[in-house]
């Protein structure tokens, strides 16, 4: 294995070693073995084996139920759970992150016991002793005590992002342990900005958009992959575009790097970071001019034929002057006033409640009582006919005619299926893109039918029941923020016009200081907050900037459900082995954490009182889903509760009813009183934050940064597993061979790439595989695994306010052949 040590002082590998204090054999602790036994099919059940079956706790978006072998109390073999007969065509097979998770339980980075930051040393040296949980218990307890008590609930922050979704052991007000917490003492929130721009926008504010599952990828005629990486990153989607591909699908992949998919698709266009949105609407435009539309899908299952106001409110039957009729929710049964939305029907000659309306116009202005309207699409085609193909492929540095062939393709060659994922959604102005896919669908049809999708095929709808109510104990409302706010806070102390002054800091399930971008300021805010604590598994760059770091067990270690199940299996995690060294559960912490501040009814149940009750609900109990029959059987399957298998309609759920591409009322996610532009409302396209074409900046940093997930890591987890680092030992930046010439660049030197933010140094990887101009830095490497600086420390915290995403993908730097010592 590479050696990675770092040159830099205070954090270098040994340190993290010494400071966890597992510096030798900890891999011999995972099974010796080699990747070769490890993937062997069907484990043997010896005598004194355990057979366990779990759930993968990835962080990759899946939750691959697999077969744990324990032998001697230790986790020896991972390998992918045997389904149930007729879910064959679903998933059945891990990756070798899943293959490695023995390695990750027995990483040689874990964190054994709690840890205090040695006295006389500043924050991010990286010099710890070990302490007594009772010293570290006490002593963080009285210092979140003294700021509740002195600043008030809000001065306790809990800085978190998605990496564990435990429902007892889990994120923020989605788990038992922190939802109580925080709706009891009220402390401020701070959330991730990674994903926002997707989730905001499919998930919240616009529409409800998760994406037909798995099996359903086949009957797509043609799958999009644009802006996302299914070999890599959504490899447990990969399978089923291989099996789509194997029936005659046809796979078009749009992106700046030559990924995996590209090398298998029959299109690839290689198209300028940033800039997809534009090619979105000039696709619509394409669409339009050439009577491709599906217009009765346009008429009946979206929002194109409602009627707006010229204030940008929908019309309701109300403003005709029918007073709204009440009527009982067809969920809940309770009363509701019910004032349909308008649209002029074409077969009257006048307005119409839009479900009554028999031929409903898709374009013009009308009246209504006096009120000038005109219809969502109407609106839409004035707002977006600049982007016309020419106009885009300039834009986009992508041929006009391959413009207008992805829009035939796209209106005529469906069902389609648009996998994206994050290449739409880490730049400033992302969260266009997911409003303009919502109108191309809109536009063709190509959503809500078997093999019609967008997003990708593995989250949401296919969701499982539990029961919510041991999440609150108390009705505190918490300020709910994202984190990348926290430098300005710390700067002005405060939120808006809101006082806030941030005394303590509790760092769990992400690691902020690693994967937000922006990671010199966040740094330089964390270091102004006067205690901080971090609680996780292994060593990060998060932990090296806290006071005290407190040690959480391995997935395998604790019994859990982890939400966010992929295939139709209830999400349960067993306790398969005893947690290793001194690690405790976030729940642990928080129960002892509670009783020293002397809240002592925080926590009324154990976990597995409040496993019961968040699983004993009378359907799981009648359906053989109870916390029992899961416990007994481990792989229960979970019951139908879509109303059409496979497909994807929640989008119908939301307000309009409809699918919808506009927003009457747009809301910021983080609302301080912001204006609101008016194109919040519609498709639109404006350019990136750094990286445009045009931007002056790039006289001095001519090349578009970009990066990906990486194949081996998940994000900042696995960092160090041995096997994955014997496959990709150490960071590489792909710069395209034509811009390495020109640089003096050869295959393997050290760069430096360097901004206004920062810089980093590791090796180039010269490839014609990345489009002439892009250069990609991986993501999810720790400091001491670069040479020198950070992949983040090139991004910055400029983000869009309506969603506060974080923009990964959005900076310009240049790159040069780094002259320091390179032993
Ligand atoms: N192995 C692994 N799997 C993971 C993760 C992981 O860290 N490792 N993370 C999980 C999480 S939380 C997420 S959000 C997903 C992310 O899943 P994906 O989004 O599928 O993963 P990325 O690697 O970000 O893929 C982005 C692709 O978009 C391209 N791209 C970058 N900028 C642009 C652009 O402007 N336009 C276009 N068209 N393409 C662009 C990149 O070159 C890259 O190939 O992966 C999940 N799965
Ligand atoms: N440059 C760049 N940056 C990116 C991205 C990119 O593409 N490029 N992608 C972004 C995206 S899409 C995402 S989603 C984010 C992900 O960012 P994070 O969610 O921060 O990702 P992880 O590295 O998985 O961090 C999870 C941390 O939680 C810890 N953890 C796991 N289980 C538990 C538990 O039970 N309890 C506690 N307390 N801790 C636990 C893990 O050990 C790990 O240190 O990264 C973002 N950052
Ligand atoms: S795809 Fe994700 S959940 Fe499945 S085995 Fe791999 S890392 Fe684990
Ligand atoms: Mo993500």
């Amino acid at each position: 294995m590479t050696d990675l040590k770092s040159p830099k002082p205070g954090i270098s590998r040994r340190s993290f070693l010494k400071a966890t204090g597992a510096a030798a054999g900890a891999a011999a602790l995972a099974g010796g073995g080699t990747l070769t036994a490890l993937a062997e099919g069907g484990v043997q059940s010896q005598g004194g084996d355990k057979i366990g079956y779990s759930v993968c706790r990835g962080n990759c978006g899946s939750r691959c139920p697999m077969k744990v072998e324990v032998r001697e109390g230790k986790v020896v073999r991972t390998s992918a759970a045997v389904l149930e007969e007729q879910d064959n065509a679903d998933q059945r097979r891990i990756c070798v992150k899943g293959l490695t998770q023995p390695q990750r339980v027995y990483d040689p980075d874990r964190i054994k016991y709690p840890m205090r930051r040695v006295e006389g040393t500043e924050r991010g040296e990286g010099q710890w002793e070990r302490v007594s949980w009772d010293d570290a218990m006490d002593e963080v307890a009285s210092k979140m005590k003294a700021a509740f008590d002195n600043y008030g609930p809000t001065s306790v922050a809990l800085w978190n992002s998605f990496a564990c979704t435990g429902l007892v052991n889990g994120s923020g007000k989605g788990s038992v342990s922190y939802g109580r917490f925080l709706s009891r003492t009220g402390a401020t929130i701070l959330g991730p900005g990674a994903d926002y721009a997707q989730m905001y926008l499919f998930y919240g504010a616009l529409t409800l958009i998760f994406g037909n599952s798995g099996p359903d990828v086949p009957n797509a005629r043609t799958i999009f992959v644009w802006g996302a990486s299914p070999t890599d990153a959504y490899v447990q989607d990969w399978q089923f575009v291989c099996r789509a591909r194997e029936g005659g699908t046809k796979l078009i992949t749009i992106d700046p790097q030559f990924t995996a998919a590209a090398a298998k698709s029959d299109l690839y266009v290689p198209i300028r970071p940033g800039t997809d949105g534009a090619m979105m609407l000039a696709m619509a435009n394409y669409i339009i001019d050439n009577g491709l539309m599906n217009e009765a899908h346009m008429k009946t299952v979206t929002v194109s034929p409602y009627l707006i106001k010229e204030d940008g409110q929908y019309a309701h039957l109300s403003d005709a002057g029918v007073a709204p009729v009440e009527m009982a929710n067809p969920l809940t049964g309770e009363p509701m006033l019910v004032d349909p939305f308008l649209v002029w029907d074409n077969a009257t000659g006048t307005y119409a409640a839009a479900d009554a309306a028999a031929d409903p116009a898709l374009e013009g202005s009308y009246e209504v009582n006096g009120i000038p309207v005109r219809t969502v699409f109407d609106l839409t085609k004035e707002k977006i006919k600049e982007y016309t193909p020419a106009v885009a492929a300039e834009i986009c540095d992508v041929p006009q005619e391959t413009i207008e062939e992805l829009a035939r393709v796209y209106a005529t060659e469906g069902p389609v299926y648009i996998h994206t994922n994050q290449g739409l959604g880490h730049h400033v102005n992302s969260h266009h893109n997911y409003k303009n896919l919502v109108l191309l669908a809109s536009m063709t049809g190509n959503i809500g039918v078997p093999g019609g999708s967008l997003g990708h095929a593995s989250l949401g709808f296919r969701s499982f029941p539990y029961n919510p109510a041991p999440m609150v104990a108390g009705d505190a409302q918490n300020l709910d923020i994202c984190g990348m706010y926290l430098p300005d806070i710390m700067e002005t102390k405060k939120w808006g016009d809101q006082p806030l002054d941030i005394q303590f800091l509790w760092m769990a399930n992400g690691n902020m200081l690693c994967n937000e971008s922006g990671r010199l300021e966040l740094i330089e805010a964390v270091k102004k907050v006067p205690f901080v604590v971090c609680v996780d598994c292994t060593m990060t760059d998060s932990a090296n900037y806290a006071d005290i770091i407190l040690p959480v067990p391995h997935a395998f270690e604790v019994e859990d459900i982890a939400s966010l199940p992929f295939v139709p299996y209830f999400p349960y995690q067993p306790r398969l082995v005893e947690p290793l060294y001194e690690c405790r559960t976030d729940f642990a912490i928080l129960v002892d954490l509670a009783n020293r501040m002397g809240i002592t009814d925080l926590y009324d149940k154990t976990e597995e009182e409040y496993l019961h009750e968040l699983l004993d609900t009378e359907a799981n109990v009648a359906n053989g889903a109870s916390y029992n029959d899961l416990k007994e059987k481990m792989l229960v399957r979970l019951y139908d509760t879509s109303a059409v298998p496979d497909v994807d309609t929640t989008f119908m759920f939301t307000a309009p009813g409809r699918l919808s591409y506009y927003m009457d009322n747009p809301m910021p996610r983080n609302y301080v009183g912001q204006e609101i532009a008016e194109f919040e409302r519609y498709p639109y396209y404006t350019h990136a934050n750094e990286a445009y074409w045009e931007n002056p900046m790039r006289d001095k940093y001519p090349l578009f940064g970009l990066g990906q997930h990486e194949k081996y890591h998940v994000h900042s987890q696995i960092a160090f597993t041995p096997w994955l680092r014997e496959i990709e030992p150490e960071p590489m930046l792909k710069i395209n061979s034509k811009d390495a010439e020109a640089r003096g660049i050869s295959q393997g030197d050290y760069v430096r790439a360097y901004n206004d933010h920062g810089s980093v140094v590791l090796r180039a990887k010269v490839t014609p595989g990345i489009k002439e101009g892009v250069v990609s830095i991986p993501h999810g490497w720790r400091a001491d695994q670069f040479k020198e600086g950070h992949a983040q420390d090139l991004t910055n915290r400029f983000m869009n306010d309506f969603c506060s995403n974080s923009a990964f993908y959005d900076f310009l730097c240049e790159v040069e052949r780094y002259e320091g010592s390179v032993e």
